[in-house]
């Protein structure tokens, strides 16, 4: 056999962060059980440092009727997989903060999700403009394993800084870390620079554990 017969690796899609490899498909993952959801009680939330220090709230009708914004995104989860090109459409988080004006010396907010889970994320990851709280996914409603009625989609990090069935959203003064980054990963969690693990963390990328 010629060498120019030979098996080439296939081109890397500059797309996919290092580390990370094409998945095909889309893998439920998630810690613990998932959510019965209860439209009547269910409620969105903004809490802690918020301009008029007054909680905001939508209800599931209310959160409906929001501006929309379509967005397509990378998403990178930390076990490698990555998916490419993917629509999510929703309220962009931007919408969140103009509706509920967080007070000035806010710095980070925390996504809190259906049964305690939570992500840190500074306020601009918070604020980029495809930063989105999807609804649909590629042009179909969320199934109740990806996230319905709500997940946050945050692009430029690792998925796990995305929520699914998000309730509220709380502003912070300071940084605290969420559910995984109290459990080893990494508080920043870019995927470009591998930001994996809290033991790769330098001085200044995260509060004191
Ligand atoms: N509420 C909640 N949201 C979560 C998680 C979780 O454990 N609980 N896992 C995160 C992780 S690590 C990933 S990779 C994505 C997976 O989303 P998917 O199941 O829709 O693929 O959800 C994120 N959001
Ligand atoms: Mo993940």
């Amino acid at each position: 056999m010629g060498q120019s017969e030979q098996e080439q690796p296939p081109p890397s899609d500059p797309r996919l962060p290092p580390g990370q490899r094409l998945q095909r498909g889309w893998p439920v993952l998630h810690y613990g059980p998932v959510p019965r959801f209860k439209p009547l009680s269910w409620e969105l939330q903004v809490f802690g440092a918020t301009a008029s220090a007054e909680k905001h709230s939508w209800g599931f009708e209310e959160f409906h009727a929001l501006p929309r914004v379509t967005v397509r995104s990378d998403f990178h989860c930390v076990t490698r997989f990555s998916m490419l090109d993917n629509e999510w459409s929703g309220v962009a988080a931007r919408t969140i903060l103009e509706l509920a004006p967080p007070a000035e010396q806010v710095t980070h907010v925390m996504v809190w999700a259906e049964f305690g889970y939570s992500a840190n994320l500074t306020l601009a990851d918070f604020a980029a403009e495809t930063t989105v709280l999807a609804t649909h996914h590629d042009g179909e409603p969320l199934t109740v394993e990806h996230g319905f009625p709500v997940r946050l989609v945050v692009p430029q990090l690792y998925a796990w800084k995305g929520p699914k069935w998000v309730r509220a959203v709380e502003y912070m003064r300071a940084d605290r870390r969420g559910f995984w980054e109290e459990r080893g990963y990494h508080n920043l969690a870019d995927p470009w620079t591998e930001q994996r693990f809290s033991y790769q963390e330098e001085p200044g990328d995260g509060p004191l554990r």
